[in-house]
């Protein structure tokens, strides 16, 4: 009987293998992987504060936080404490590789967790651009009695596919925050995915 349930494993598995390899030869060009690598902000980076993101920040800190939207830990960005009220900002980026003639679906979580002191405004802007060129572009305008409401998820889905010369996109997240302490904004699920 052990002999039996032996020999039908393995044909399952033989099955198994081999459609994993028809799919990875597979002629669809825009097949939906992941594209972003860390998008849930679940590894520390060396040269910055998450792993496989740029950051670009003038007036804001990024922190990781275990308030997640998936997993165990969100990026936190927030503002740096200043006498007067200031504008305040910072971004992270990373670019990817992805297949001309596509679209892209850009697909993330963020909340507005604290509305700090002297709190006037905090502006969030998700983009997925080359050069000069905007593929998707979402503008979230957070006020201040929506801190602490949840997560809000989004998703868009880019107008225009990927040009055939255009090999790679920069995935950006920037926040403009205008207080004198202590605002801050939950990042967690992104994703960037061929469609
Ligand atoms: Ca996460």
């Amino acid at each position: 009987m052990s002999s039996d349930c032996k020999k039908s494993k393995h044909p399952k598995a033989d099955n198994l293998n081999f459609g994993v390899y028809l799919e990875s030869k597979s002629e669809r060009p825009c097949r939906p992987v992941e594209l972003i690598k860390n998008g849930g902000f679940e590894i520390q980076g060396t040269f910055s504060e998450y792993a496989n993101w740029e950051e670009t920040l003038d007036k804001v800190e990024t922190l990781r936080i275990d308030v997640p939207y998936e997993g165990l830990q969100a990026a936190q960005l927030e503002s740096v404490p200043t006498e007067n009220p200031e504008v305040k900002r910072g971004s992270i980026s990373q670019k990817v590789i992805v297949p001309p003639g596509c679209h892209l679906m850009l697909s993330f979580a963020e909340e507005l967790w604290e509305a700090g002191e002297n709190f006037a405004h905090l502006f969030v802007r998700a983009r997925v651009f080359y050069d000069s060129t905007d593929l998707i572009n979402i503008e979230i305008n957070r006020r201040s009695f929506q801190a602490r409401t949840g997560y809000a998820f989004h998703q868009k889905i880019s107008d225009d596919p990927v040009p055939q010369n255009v090999s790679s996109v920069t995935v950006q997240f920037e926040v403009e925050i205008v207080d004198t302490e202590d605002t801050s904004l939950l990042l967690d699920g992104v994703s960037l995915r061929a469609i």
